[in-house]
């Protein structure tokens, strides 16, 4: 058992290692790349591409010191039977779920834009949850692979803040674990929203979480 304590909003928290696991959510070329599926809705890439490089430090440091990593992806089936009408009709006509983006067809499985960034890529051992819905827990096995490692903490990051970052941050909290998650190591195409949607996690002493960083983090791991 290593505890450590992280300085975080609201407070600080102590987390025991053996017991934390990373969890990167859908840093996915589609939303990250110039020329995906983010960028073709008019939004600025570069926003969220600020993640990428304190999400690799972390990784880093969770591959050398044994620390559980689980990545998520969102998308749907290439037939599409696991995705609500509801979603698929949202949004412009022309930038639907399954039509042909620039990295191929839009948060569909297999194609290359809902791939994660290579600077992320996942290695072996590190389970890839592919998710149909904004929350990690959503008919995924996400709870089961915590609960058989022993997890209680989450030390949470990836795209985009105020959507699927707090969807599974809810989802999490909700299920008894606690969620710190790594300011930096997100993003969001509206900087209101990714400041904000921090401020909603660690307000009212925590309501669902805290709020830290990667050098504090690792600071603390030190
Ligand atoms: C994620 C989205 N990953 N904004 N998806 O946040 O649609």
């Amino acid at each position: 058992m290593t505890t450590i304590s992280i300085e975080a909003d609201p407070a600080p928290i102590e987390i025991d290692l053996a017991k934390t696991a990373f969890v990167i959510i859908d840093m996915q070329r589609d939303f990250l790349e110039p020329d995906g599926f983010g960028e073709s809705l008019g939004n600025d890439v570069s926003l969220l591409r600020t993640a990428i490089a304190p999400c690799a430090t972390m990784l880093n440091w969770c591959r050398g010191n044994n620390a559980l990593v689980i990545h998520t992806r969102e998308g749907h089936r290439p037939d599409m039977t696991d995705a609500p009408l509801a979603k698929v009709q949202r949004g412009s006509p022309s930038m639907r779920i399954g039509d042909t983006g620039p990295m191929g067809r839009i948060l569909i499985r297999g194609e290359a834009g809902h791939g994660i960034v290579d600077e992320l890529a996942p290695v072996d051992g590190e389970p890839v949850l592919d998710k149909p819905g904004k929350g990690a827990f959503y008919q995924t096995d996400l709870e089961l692979i915590l609960r058989n490692r022993g997890i209680d903490a989450l030390l949470v990051a990836g795209v985009t803040t105020e959507v699927c970052v707090h969807t599974t941050v809810r989802e999490a909290n909700d299920r008894g674990f606690r969620c710190i998650v790594l300011g930096d190591c997100c993003g969001s195409y509206f900087p209101d929203f990714h400041t904000t949607g921090l401020k909603m996690i660690a307000a009212q002493g925590g309501i669902f979480g805290w709020v830290s960083d990667s050098t504090r983090f690792l600071s603390a791991a030190a």
